[in-house]
């Protein structure tokens, strides 16, 4: 919880994933520059290859789909990025920016929407729910890798 300009606001934290077709693409920075501009706060982050038990706790609803098997060895096909973020209603305020699973439908300005065609290799995860944000936090995170800082633009970009 926070304060803003004399109203309380509820800060939320959630878990993003920069995927491995960006990380080979080249596009890190391009995309983490769109979490920033956007004024959420990166809080954590490091690249990483995901273990086996991180992708099947990951996709845990998907393990029964068709394509599940495609989606843990393709998250695992090379290093990525995970990313702490924390704002107010940063849950859906990351939803909206990512854009729609179906990178060929996702709207442009959203980072799927410009920066990908695939519904696999679309760029970016981010957490569906808060419920959803605090699990997979817990799975790449340890509380202490979660840093507290102000941003001095806070009060602007909110
Ligand atoms: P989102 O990432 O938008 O939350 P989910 O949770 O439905 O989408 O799916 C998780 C991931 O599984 C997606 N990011 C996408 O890479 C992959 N995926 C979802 N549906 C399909 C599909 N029909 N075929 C291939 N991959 C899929």
């Amino acid at each position: 919880m926070g304060v803003l300009q004399g109203v309380v606001v509820m800060i939320e934290r959630t878990f993003s994933m920069v995927k491995p077709d960006a990380v080979i693409r080249g596009i890190i920075g391009e995309v983490l520059s769109r979490i920033e501009k956007k004024g959420l706060k990166i809080v954590g982050m490091k690249m990483i290859r995901v273990s086996e038990d991180q992708a099947s706790r990951l996709y845990s609803v998907h393990r029964e789909k068709p394509f599940y098997g495609e989606l843990v060895s393709f998250i695992r096909s090379a290093p990525v990025v995970v990313v702490a973020i924390e704002g107010e209603s940063a849950v859906s305020v990351m939803r909206r920016l990512i854009g729609s699973t179906d990178a060929k439908e996702a709207s442009p300005g959203t980072v799927r929407g410009d920066l990908s065609c695939s519904k696999s290799m679309n760029v970016i995860h981010a957490s569906d729910s808060l419920e959803n944000a605090q699990k997979e936090l817990a799975i790449f995170f340890d509380e202490k890798e979660m840093l507290s800082y102000e941003r001095l633009d806070a009060k602007w970009v909110c």
